[in-house]
């Protein structure tokens, strides 16, 4: 059993994960309309992530008894076309991302709710994961100059990730 400000809290989180979804399927349309095919598919991939995040909460919720409550989704908010500022965008997004799960720890150690403390450390840990992977694409943006040609490769190189998480959500469980 969560308490009713955990739950609370945790519905706000998938809404946030959901919205991470939505952001890189949007991000994903910008670069595939641009002829960013491989960047497109990483943004895809992206996007399946982030709604295993908000599944595993949402099965969470529902293991400990505490209701789900779907909120509505914002528009994805990014102007960027290019695609140093795009992953720029990805990294700050991440950025807030992490802050928010990490408010979510916070309030699992006051409230010593240790199951969820327990489930948020996936989080904390997958974080840092999110965070070094748009890292290494800046980086790599910067050394290969921006340059046309260094665009083409990397479009190339981020087309090859493959899914990481289950492809159905029926496979996605909350604590395990
Ligand atoms: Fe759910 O980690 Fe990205 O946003």
């Amino acid at each position: 059993m969560v308490s009713k400000k955990m739950s609370d809290r945790i519905n706000e989180q998938i809404n946030k994960e959901m919205y991470s979804a939505y952001l890189y399927l949007a991000m994903s349309a910008r670069m595939g309309e641009a002829g960013y095919r491989g960047i497109a598919s990483w943004l895809t991939i992206q996007y399946h992530e982030e709604m295993f995040h908000a599944m595993k909460f949402y099965h969470y919720l529902q293991d400990q008894g505490s209701s789900v409550q779907l909120k509505a989704i914002a528009q994805p908010d990014f102007k960027e076309t290019a695609i140093k500022e795009l992953f720029q965008h990805v990294l700050e997004h991440e950025k807030a991302v992490t802050r928010s799960i990490h408010e979510i720890m916070a309030l699992a150690l006051e409230e010593k709710d240790f199951a969820t403390v327990t489930l948020d450390q996936w989080y904390v840990n997958e974080q840092v994961e999110e965070e070094k992977n748009a890292m290494e694409i800046l980086q790599a943006i910067e050394l290969l100059g921006n340059s046309p040609q260094g665009l083409f490769m990397l479009n190339i190189e981020l087309g090859k990730r493959s899914l990481g998480v289950p492809s159905s959500f029926l496979e996605i469980k909350g604590g395990d």
